[in-house]
């Protein structure tokens, strides 16, 4: 699930979605005049992109929240907590090694040309931890980074009692391998964090309704 998504959710925003595949990103983005990404090693353009009744599109979802939070600061994301960039890195640290146990998995979510587009594009990474049928090395791979993501969460969310965008990253990474790779390999992620750390973050978002909206 994308944090733009949930940003939204959680600022109780309207919104519409436009679906579009994988090789009409870059068509679509451009023709709207998108400032292409900054960083050299992410493709220019990308989704989630939104745009705003000005008419201006944004992509990137840290920049879209940013947005989000200028224009309505309550309830707030403590969008500028230093945690951020923490959680950010140890997320990414974690889901890498998982993605070659999801990303099997996107033939079951995605249409015919975001899928051969995804096979080209994110076929080396899959091989970085494979080939592996059941998936073994990878869940090893991933056991030691989900637990050093679980140490810094307060509980029940990252930053204590109030939801925050620290819990958006984990939470949209996490709903992400239960949308494509099926309820129990999300089962297992959580189960491998045994301080329940991570469920507590999940299952706190999913109360409040965050989770939700698929649309
Ligand atoms: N930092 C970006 C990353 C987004 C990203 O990588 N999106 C993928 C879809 S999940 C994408 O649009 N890829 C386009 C491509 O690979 O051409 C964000 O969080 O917004």
């Amino acid at each position: 699930m994308n944090l733009a998504r949930l940003a939204l959710n959680f600022k109780g925003l309207k919104y519409k979605t436009q679906w579009v595949e994988y090789p009409d990103i870059a068509p679509l983005l451009g023709s709207l005049n998108v400032t292409p990404n900054a960083n050299p090693r992410a493709p220019p353009y990308t989704l989630p992109a939104a745009r705003f009744p000005n008419g201006e599109t944004l992509q990137d979802s840290l920049i879209i929240a940013a947005k989000l939070e200028e224009l309505f600061p309550a309830p707030s994301m403590r969008f500028d907590d230093p945690i951020i960039p923490n959680i950010q890195k140890a997320v990414m640290r974690a889901f890498l090694p998982l993605f070659a146990i999801v990303s099997p998995s996107n033939n079951r979510i995605l249409n015919e040309s975001s899928y051969t587009y995804f096979l080209v594009k994110d076929a080396k990474d899959v091989a970085e931890y494979g080939p592996d049928p059941e998936g073994e090395t990878a869940w090893e791979a991933a056991t030691e980074p989900l637990e050093n993501l679980a140490k810094l969460v307060q509980g029940p969310f990252v930053l204590g009692s109030e939801v925050s965008y620290a819990d958006f990253v984990i939470g949209g990474f996490l709903r992400h391998t239960w949308r494509v790779a099926g309820a129990e390999v999300l089962e297992r992620v959580l189960r491998m964090d045994e301080s329940g750390k991570l469920r507590g973050v999940y299952e706190g978002l999913e109360e409040k309704g965050l989770l939700e909206r698929s649309d």
